[in-house]
Order: C-alpha cells, then sequence, then structure tokens
C-alpha cells in the first residue's frame, strides 16, 4: 500500500481530501510498519474526517526508543540554556500559530473556540516557564559537616522519557510533559491520544521547525493496548508519564513498578463545589456553570458536585437552573456556542447510563438527554444536566462522568459539606464559596485536594502552581510549577573533598 505521508503543517484542508499523518521518527514523517492507518473524525460532526493516522505497534515504538536513545547523549551534553533557548523559540512559534493551533483542536475535538484559544496559552506558558528553567535547573550546595569539603546536588536527565497524553488538553498537556522533560535533557517518545492525533502532529511539526534536534522529540500514534503497553513495556523508557483514565493508570503503575521505572500519573477527579449560606450566589452560580459545564464537563479539573448549605440550597438551584438550560449547545467553532460536543460515541453512553441511574435515585432539575435541536444531529452533543437531592455515596457523586453532569448534596452545615467533599475516592481540585474569612482558611486546611479555590471554581490552574491530586487522582506527583522537574530528573549528591587527607563522614568530626 502506498500512502502520501505530509508535513504536518500542510494537511487538512477538507472532509473529501483528509490527508495521511505519518510517526514522527527521528526528525522525519514516516508511515508505520504495517501501513494501517485510523480515522480522526469532527465530533461536531462526524462527517468530517480530520485525517488519517498511523495504527503503529511495537515494531514504531522500538524504533522512537532508538531514536531517542540515539540523540539523548548530544542533547543532555547541549548546556541547559542553550536547551531553553531552543524552548523560547518553540513558545515564540506556539504564540504565533495559536489561532490556526486552536481553530483545529476545536475541530479535532470539539471545545469551544476561546477556550481552545485557552489550551494553546497554556501550552505557551509553559514553555516559556520551563524555557526559564535552562537558566535555573537549580540544585543545592549546603555545608559539608567536616572541614575543606564541598558538598552539593544537581538535577540530572533520567534518559529517554515516555509521553502519554489525553485528547482534552491536547495541546497544554503534552507542552505540561514535553518541556520539563526537554528542558532537563531528557529525549521523549510521545504517544498521543488516538481521538487528537492531528493537534499532537501540528505540535510536534513546531516542536521540530523551533529547532529540538532530530530524535529528540518522536512521535508515534495509535491504540493505547499497542503503542502506549510497548511504550511502557520498554526497558529502554526510564521514565514515563501518564495522564488519563484510573484503570489505564493502574495498568501502568503494575508495568512500571516491575520494571522499577519513575512514573508519574494524572488519573481524574471528582471535584466539588461547596457553597456556604453566606455566600454570594450569583459568583458561585458563575463558577459552577464554568467549572460544571466549560469543556462540556471534560475536564479532570471539572466540577461534578456541588455541595450547598440547606438554607441556600433552593435559591441557588433557582438560580442555577434557568441559566443552565440558557447555554447554547454546538460546534465549538461557531461563534455564540457555549457548550460543544462529548469526545465520542463512547462518551455520550457512558453519559446516558449515568443519567439514567440518576433518574432512579435523584431529582432531575434540568438536561438528560441530547439537544433537540436540528443541525446538531451528527454530532456527540449532550445537555447540560443537573441532578438534586443526591446522595454523598450515590455513583453520580461518587464516578468520574467527563461529561456535562452536576449532583447538587445538601448539607447541614461545613462540618458534614466537609465529610462529603472527602468522601470520594478522588482528591484533585475543591472550591469553596464564603464570604466567611474564617470558613474559608478552615476550607483551605481541611480539603483533601491537591489544589483548593476560594470564591471562584474548580477549573483554571495556572501552569507555574503545582497541579495533581491526592488520593485516586494520582500517585503523589505534581505537574506543572518547577514540582514537574522532579518527574524528569534524578539527583546526583557530589562531595568534593580538597583537605588532601581521608576525612570519614559521621566518625572524625564527633566528639570522642
Ligand atoms: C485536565 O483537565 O487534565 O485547571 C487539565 C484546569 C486546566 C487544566 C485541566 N488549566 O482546568
Amino acid at each position: 500500500m502506498t500512502q502520501t505521508i505530509e508535513p504536518a503543517v500542510s494537511g487538512a484542508s477538507g472532509a473529501s481530501s483528509a490527508p495521511t499523518y505519518g510517526n514522527f521518527i527521528g526528525g522525519e514523517w514516516q508511515p508505520s510498519v504495517s501501513g494501517a492507518t485510523f480515522a480522526s473524525l469532527n465530533p461536531a460532526d462526524t462527517r468530517d474526517v480530520v485525517g488519517y493516522f498511523q495504527a503503529s505497534s511495537a515494531a514504531d515504538v522500538a524504533m522512537a526508543v532508538r531514536a531517542a536513545e540515539l540523540a539523548l547523549p548530544a542533547w543532555r551534553a547541549t548546556p541547559a540554556p542553550r536547551r531553553g533557548e531552543v524552548m523560547y523559540a518553540f513558545a515564540a512559534l506556539l504564540a504565533q500559530h495559536k489561532e490556526r493551533l486552536a481553530r483545529a483542536m476545536t475541530r479535532e475535538m470539539g471545545k469551544v473556540l476561546s477556550e481552545a484559544r485557552g489550551d494553546v496559552q497554556e501550552g505557551i506558558d509553559i514553555a516559556y516557564l520551563m524555557a526559564g528553567e535552562g537558566r535555573r535547573l537549580f540544585g543545592d550546595t549546603t555545608p559539608s559537616e567536616l572541614p575543606d569539603k564541598w558538598a552539593m546536588s544537581i538535577r540530572e536527565p533520567i534518559g529517554v522519557a515516555g509521553i502519554i497524553t489525553p485528547w482534552n488538553f491536547p495541546i497544554a498537556i503534552p507542552c505540561w510533559k514535553l518541556m520539563p522533560a526537554l528542558v532537563a535533557g531528557n529525549t521523549v517518545v510521545f504517544k498521543p491520544a488516538s481521538d487528537t492525533p492531528h493537534c499532537a502532529a501540528l505540535l510536534v511539526e513546531l516542536l521540530h521547525q523551533a529547532g529540538f534536534p532530530p530524535g529528540t522529540v518522536n512521535m508515534v500514534t495509535g491504540g493505547g493496548d499497542e503503542v502506549g503497553t510497548a511504550l511502557v513495556e520498554s526497558p529502554d523508557v526510564p521514565v514515563v508519564s501518564f495522564t488519563g483514565n484510573g484503570h489505564t493508570g493502574r495498568r501502568i503503575a503494575g508495568i512500571a513498578a516491575r520494571r522499577l521505572k519513575r512514573l508519574a500519573l494524572e488519573l481524574g477527579g471528582k471535584n466539588g463545589i461547596v457553597v456556604m449560606d453566606d455566600a454570594d450566589l450569583d459568583l458561585a452560580v458563575d463558577g459552577i456553570l464554568w467549572s460544571a459545564f466549560g469543556t462540556t464537563g471534560q475536564r479532570c479539573t471539572a466540577a461534578s458536585r456541588v455541595i450547598v448549605h440547606e438554607k441556600v440550597a433552593d435559591d441557588l438551584l433557582d438560580r442555577l437552573e434557568p441559566r443552565s438550560r440558557a447555554l447554547r449547545i454546538g460546534p465549538g467553532l461557531a461563534q455564540d456556542t457555549e457548550v460543544g460536543p462529548l469526545i465520542n460515541v463512547r462518551a455520550v453512553e457512558k453519559v446516558a447510563g449515568y443519567v439514567e441511574e440518576g433518574r432512579r435515585d435523584a431529582r432531575i432539575v434540568t438536561g438528560g438527554g441530547a439537544p433537540s435541536r436540528l443541525g446538531l444531529e451528527h454530532g456527540h452533543f449532550f445537555e447540560p444536566t443537573i441532578f438534586d437531592g443526591v446522595d454523598p455515596m450515590d455513583r453520580l457523586a461518587q464516578d468520574e462522568i467527563f461529561g456535562p453532569v452536576l449532583s447538587v448534596i445538601r448539607v447541614p452545615g461545613y462540618a458534614e459539606a466537609v465529610t462529603a467533599l472527602n468522601q470520594t475516592r478522588y482528591g484533585l481540585s475543591s472550591s469553596i464559596f464564603t464570604r466567611d474569612n474564617n470558613t474559608a482558611f478552615r476550607a483551605m486546611r481541611d480539603f483533601e485536594t491537591g489544589i483548593v479555590y476560594v470564591n471562584a471554581g474548580t477549573i483554571g490552574a495556572e501552569t507555574h502552581l503545582p497541579f495533581g491530586g491526592r488520593k485516586g487522582s494520582g500517585n503523589g506527583h505534581r505537574e506543572a510549577g518547577h514540582a514537574a522537574l522532579d518527574t524528569f530528573t534524578e539527583w546526583k549528591s557530589i562531595y568534593v573533598d580538597y583537605s588532601g587527607r581521608l576525612q570519614r563522614a559521621q566518625i572524625d568530626n564527633q566528639p570522642g
């Protein structure tokens, strides 16, 4: 079978002539060993084929890992400030191409255009932040306990990093992982989600243009079972970073544990917003709508629970219901759209399943099905849906649904709110709306999540602070901020003795 492999930047014209994209290995676009491909479809109108991508296998992963290994000695020997300069060039290119990438993103995964722009901006932000790390990458110098002896610690790259990313932030999350990995001197094999390979191809093309040398960044597209597993299993990939669902994360953790790999997992959440009886309710409604239905609820940080003081619960719902009902559902590229489609048909089935179950346990306030508006029948649309009277232990309030479904839980006071908020397997993001400073500070202390917001929703983390969660939301690592460097570096402690004699620590300097 012959294939024309497009350079990633020139493709993506129209549905009838959807281009085929290659893997990116050793600085070249190339077909997979088998030549098999899969299609990426526009979730707002599945008749629109974005492109065809390589359905790769373990053989392709092996080639990419080899290319990354070959590029490693020169890249790690490149001074970190110089690695940072390449990253500055990439950040500037990403900024220059922001609109084009945002439009491609909305077409491929559905989020509304303003949010797609935000997604690319998040990539730009982390690229600039990490480019600066090229001139920091701080270690410690510290006094030795012995005279005439020097002690310091430095960060070193680990080697070839395996990076496996989700479709919901198809530029931002790959950048969260690629930037710290690369500035620290690792080389990378990147496996993007199969729902967003076009965004990944555009990103990799810009990395190449910015001047990352051939082999430093390699991309292999294809299924998790074939490509993801091969990458995690590879003995030549000592560090893996994965964002996705908990089931896959646990499987990866099993393999990584057996092979003693460094592994950073980001596995979602069941994030709650607490609304106290002294809250600014209009502000709370704004925060709830944005957090629950922004990105159609498809964020790890999305709010899927509102835990409201019973004194203001009716008032809150009276304000929330009409605003939710009025949200404009449609294709993300249409100017007035506020809620785009879900990613694929499996997502619609999953959300619909939870809604059906929810109808038995709780009262549906609004939404609950596919919108009836004409023109949306070829997309994966679902209405913003609110349930009231949900028990904190109901499946609606426990499982990560990853769609526009919000459960309202009524509580008699702060103590019960904290219990309900923390009563989940997850611990990523949380928020509280209150006008009382004391309550706000108690929440900052009591909420068992990696991220806490006061008088704001649960979404909107900034790239220079650590991002990640407790409990089932991950395995203790953090992305973004300088904490991200901990995933991709090994510490090396160095002692230099310039006394000219043998000095024994813990012995020669002790009295007696
Ligand atoms: C995610 O959904 O995995 O805080 C990432 C936010 C965004 C990142 C979300 N800045 O919602």
